[in-house]
């Protein structure tokens, strides 16, 4: 067959192997000689590829049937090879890889359109959509993202990374299809974690509602990152466990002994109140009721169900959801075992399944949940809330202690903050502890809920400024921002992990909502006072004086500051630097004191330029009559940051000792040369 001998010749025998520390060419052309693989990783590609066969999902088609399952444990292993190496969202992959052959099998893409939601479980879609090759750059600077990209692929058709936006994307395109006349298909496909989300359950009623073909295919694995939460999954579960069948079995048996005489069509009942459990009943009832048509559940790693199902279903009208089961982690024994770790890990080795790189020092999550815990043995106000990232923020640790003053709420960052406003409406003292990404979904509840009535909610923004991997969609940009005009609202961000213990302590001192932001990452390693003390509110700290110029950082920056200012010392030029603490209320006289005194000022912030610190310190200025002082706002530029490891991304945007040393250097030239230009 000709197909058989044109694989054949792909088939070359192909292994390449990455020696630790490789300099490899940026695959996008945006730098040079990027050092993209960290550790002596070796891809090891089939001898005998199907996969190399596959260009494009027209490829795919021309694939039999039958040998998909060898194609299938083919991308897994690409799979594994990749994130062993560079880390990524392992389990939910694994665990998508069949429905994933099979979509594209069956659908004309790019015409007809996938919506990932998440689209964290994307990566056989990738490798089957023209980016096989590209794969071993996936996260890396400048290669392939760890999620759904327009600008990467026609193929994807929607941007995303935070959870529950698939249903509404696919709504809007099935719309817009419909007003184009058009006639394609239009897939979204959300797991079980997403599917609580409120976006999710607003864009299911709605599709409900407007009656147009759409198929939304429940990727359930049972499996948030860590347990699903709530009563939508546990009524998703009940399928598995079958409490709920053997419940219906057991009413129709007493039924049976109620109505002598009639037992044959009793048992028929009986058998039928099971089929309904199984089909209809559960779980279908919710989403008959949202105005889906309910199809499943079905193996979601059995080709022998998906293929048939997918054909008909995708040839139903109006909107329906397939409801097919996964295991996350499927085909590697460390991740079905441990799927919470390997939902998002780092590099690690494949043998084992144990990370290549563990640091000595602990993380400012850790310190911050550490220190948590600590007050909440002596506070029994104190109560913990995250939104589905129960391990990401460190809650792991105050769960184990406190099981029964910590919430888990699922994907539904709104409700985890006006709940923790109810909450301490009644005097309990709410710790929300959230990625500064994921945050941006409450703003309103934010306004709203909490500052407006001063509530004594407590936000520990984790993954503050740059993320790295994650990228884009991650990034820790917009926080202080954000918050920092919200009336009310104390704006914390520590210079290191002992000031963090203190930040903590002075949230859950302050009668008011106060929030405290930290990074990503291990902590410096300074030495740690024995008791975390409340600072004074609004009050910075002079770390270094001098008169030439001021560097004013706040957070994770004052430290490189620091090491600016002493290369500038070394070069005969004194500088001061003010460890900020507080993006708001923020210390107007400490600033006028130091800007009195200098030729210029330099504002240093891991975050958005526009409308953060630095906007604040200018406004500052402005307000204490000192606007003319020639300023400098370091920080994020206005556009999205792209993917890379935090050093590489710190070093590009000028977040570190050389970049503040030499903006500090360039202000202070062009303020000689205007001194110069006016004598
Ligand atoms: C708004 C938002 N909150 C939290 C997250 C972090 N997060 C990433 S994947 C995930 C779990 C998604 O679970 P599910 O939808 O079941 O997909 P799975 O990964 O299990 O396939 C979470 C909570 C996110 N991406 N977006």
């Amino acid at each position: 067959m000709e197909d058989q001998s044109l694989r054949r010749l792909f088939c070359a025998a192909l292994t390449y192997r990455i020696p630790r520390g490789a300099i490899l060419d940026c695959p996008a052309g945006l730098c040079d000689n990027t050092k993209i693989l960290p550790c002596n990783v070796q891809l090891e590609v089939n001898t005998v590829s199907l996969l190399k066969t596959i260009d494009s999902p027209a490829d795919l088609k021309r694939v039999p049937v039958e040998q998909f399952p060898a194609l299938a444990a083919e991308i897994r292993e690409q799979i594994i090879a990749v994130t062993s190496a560079v880390g990524g969202h392992l389990s939910s992959n694994l665990g998508v890889v069949e429905f994933t052959l099979a979509l594209h099998y069956l659908l004309e893409t790019p015409k007809d359109k996938i919506v990932w939601d998440t689209s964290n479980q994307a990566y056989a879609h990738k490798l089957l959509t023209g980016r096989r090759d590209l794969f071993r750059t996936l996260r890396q600077y400048g290669g392939v993202s760890g999620f759904c990209k327009r600008e990467e692929s026609i193929y994807d058709t929607f941007n995303a990374g935070h959870a529950g936006t698939g249903v509404s994307a696919a709504v809007g395109m099935a719309m817009a299809r419909e007003r184009a006349g058009q006639h394609h298909k239009v897939v979204c496909v959300v797991g079980d974690g997403a599917m609580t989300s409120g976006m999710t359950l607003e864009a299911m009623q709605h599709a409900g509602g407007l009656r147009k073909d759409l198929l939304v295919i429940l990727n359930d694995n049972q499996m948030s990152i860590s347990k699903s939460v709530g009563s939508l999954s546990a009524y998703l579960n009940r399928t598995f466990t079958g409490e709920f069948i053997t419940h219906i079995k057991e009413e129709a048996k007493h039924l049976i002994q109620a109505i002598p005489l009639v037992g044959g069509q009793i048992s028929r009942m009986a058998h039928r109140a099971e089929e309904l459990a199984k089909g209809l009943i559960l779980p279908g009832l919710l989403f008959e009721e949202l105005g889906f048509r309910y199809v499943g559940p079905i193996d979601g790693h059995s080709f022998e169900q998906l293929l048939p199902t997918l054909e008909n279903v995708l040839k139903l009208p109006g909107p329906t959801l397939l409801h097919v089961i996964t295991k996350k982690g499927l085909g590697y024994e460390p991740a079905m075992k441990d799927p919470v770790w390997f939902h998002a890990c780092p590099a690690f080795v494949r043998e084992t399944g144990q990370p290549i790189a563990k640091s000595a020092k602990p993380s400012y999550t850790a310190v911050a949940i550490n220190t948590l815990c600590r007050l909440a043995r002596e506070d029994r106000r104190i109560v913990a809330i995250t939104a589905a990232m129960c391990d990401g923020t460190g809650l792991s640790a105050f769960e184990k202690e406190f099981p029964d003053r910590f919430y888990d709420v699922g994907i539904a960052e709104q409700h985890a903050l006006t709940f923790a406003a109810g909450l301490a409406t009644q005097g309990v003292r709410p710790v929300v502890a959230m990625y500064s990404t994921f945050l941006q979904r409450a703003y309103d509840q934010v306004v709203h809920d909490v500052a407006t009535q001063n509530l004594p909610v407590s936000l520990f923004i984790d993954r503050g400024g740059l993320v790295a991997e994650d990228g884009t969609t991650h990034h820790g940009a917009f926080d202080y921002a954000f918050l920092r005009h919200v009336p009310n609202m104390v704006v914390m961000a520590p210079k290191d992990e002992n000031e963090l213990q203190h930040m903590v302590k002075t949230c859950l001192s302050h009668e008011g909502p106060a929030s405290v932001r930290y990074s990503r990452g291990s902590v410096w390693g300074v030495p740690m006072d024995a008791a975390p003390t409340a600072l004074p509110i609004g009050q910075g700290e002079l770390l270094r004086d001098g008169q030439d110029v001021a560097v004013i950082a706040i957070g994770i920056t004052v430290r490189p500051a620091l090491q600016a200012a002493e290369r500038l010392a070394e070069e005969g030029i004194s500088a001061a630097v003010v460890n900020a603490r507080f993006v708001k209320p923020l210390d107007h006289a400490l600033i006028a004191r130091v800007a009195g005194r200098v030729k210029c000022l330099v504002t240093v912030e891991e975050g958005c330029r526009m409308g953060g610190f630095g906007s604040a310190v200018l406004e500052s200025l402005s307000d204490q009559g000192i606007g003319h002082l020639p300023t400098k706002v370091i920080g994020l530029p206005d556009k999205y940051i792209e993917q890379g490891p935090q050093d590489l991304l710190r070093v590009q945007y000028g977040l570190t000792a050389d970049g503040i040393y030499e903006e500090a250097k360039d202000l202070l030239a062009k303020v000689a040369l205007q001194v110069g230009e006016r004598v």
